[in-house]
């Protein structure tokens, strides 16, 4: 049966990349984002493959989000897998210097609204006892690196709730993993820095992680047998040994 695939921040990087991977192997995708003209282009560029729904939505907005998820309409009101993806770093500041304005985008974004959405969906795979729940992490959740402090806090957090979530839907047949990577090229350093020249050097002499590397990677894991559940996955680039070694040829 064609099987429903959920997926926030898919405008841009890893969910954009997840969506065209899963469309490839016909999964209904219902598509998730802040910029509307760009997921309405990928409603345009995925609709040959697969059905498209597009979910306008800020995931810091509990009731922009609950009314997103309550809105959608057969066949999509269905979801078997939830890729928890949207989030961002904002900022790269030693904690004295830190912005306010920066640590509650990360805890609303990559926390909250990780929780929101999955409050608004969780109800329905409890229901049916079944359904497979993703959230990215990061490497940044498993180490904390100098400047990341709240960035890798809130990531720290979403492998806490991920464990958590293994453990209280163990009982509904619902499969929880988490994917964390390194490094991967995205529009992640352009978000953090607001912009700024630095994003550039950061994926400069090394062969980064794509986000097409991810997206491959998010569909093996829920494309394993039923009685298969890939927990925890830390991925690097070729390049990276931790969070603060990277072999880079300048
Ligand atoms: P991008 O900046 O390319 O994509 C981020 C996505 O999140 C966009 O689609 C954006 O959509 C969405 N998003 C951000 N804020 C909100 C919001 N308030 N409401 C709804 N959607 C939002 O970055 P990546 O693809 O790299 O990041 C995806 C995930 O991967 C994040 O959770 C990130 O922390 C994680 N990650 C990234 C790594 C990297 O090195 N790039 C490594 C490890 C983990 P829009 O702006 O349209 O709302
Ligand atoms: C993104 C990877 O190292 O920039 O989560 O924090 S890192």
């Amino acid at each position: 049966m064609t099987k429903t695939a959920f997926i926030t921040g898919a405008t841009s990087g890893i969910g954009r990349a997840t969506a065209y991977e899963f469309a490839k192997h016909g999964i209904n995708l219902v598509l998730c984002g802040r910029r509307l003209e760009r997921l309405q282009s990928l409603e345009q560029e995925l609709k040959h493959l697969t059905e498209v729904h597009i979910l306008n939505f800020d995931v810091r907005d509990k009731a922009e989000t609950f009314n997103a998820v309550e809105s959608l309409p057969k066949p999509f009101d269905s979801i078997d897998i939830l890729i928890n993806n949207a989030g961002n770093a904002h900022g790269l500041d030693p904690i004295q210097d830190g912005s306010i304005d920066d640590w509650d985008a990360m805890m609303d974004i990559n926390v909250k609204g990780l929780l929101y959405v999955s409050k608004a969906i969780i109800p329905q795979m409890t229901a049916r006892q079944s359904g497979h729940i993703i959230n990215i992490g990061s490497s940044a959740g498993k180490e904390v690196y100098p400047k990341g402090n709240v960035y890798c806090a809130s990531k720290h957090a979403v492998l806490a709730v991920t464990e958590g979530m293994r453990i209280d839907l163990n009982p509904f047949g619902i499969k929880v993993s988490a994917i964390n990577p390194g490094l991967v090229e995205t529009e992640f350093s352009k978000v953090r820095f607001k912009g700024d020249d630095k994003a550039n050097d950061v994926y400069k002499g090394f062969d980064a992680l794509q986000a097409q590397d991810i997206a491959e990677i998010i569909y093996f894991v829920i494309s394993r047998p039923d009685h298969v559940n890939i927990a925890d996955m830390l991925i690097f680039p070729k390049a990276q040994a931790n969070s603060t070694t990277v072999k880079k040829d300048l």
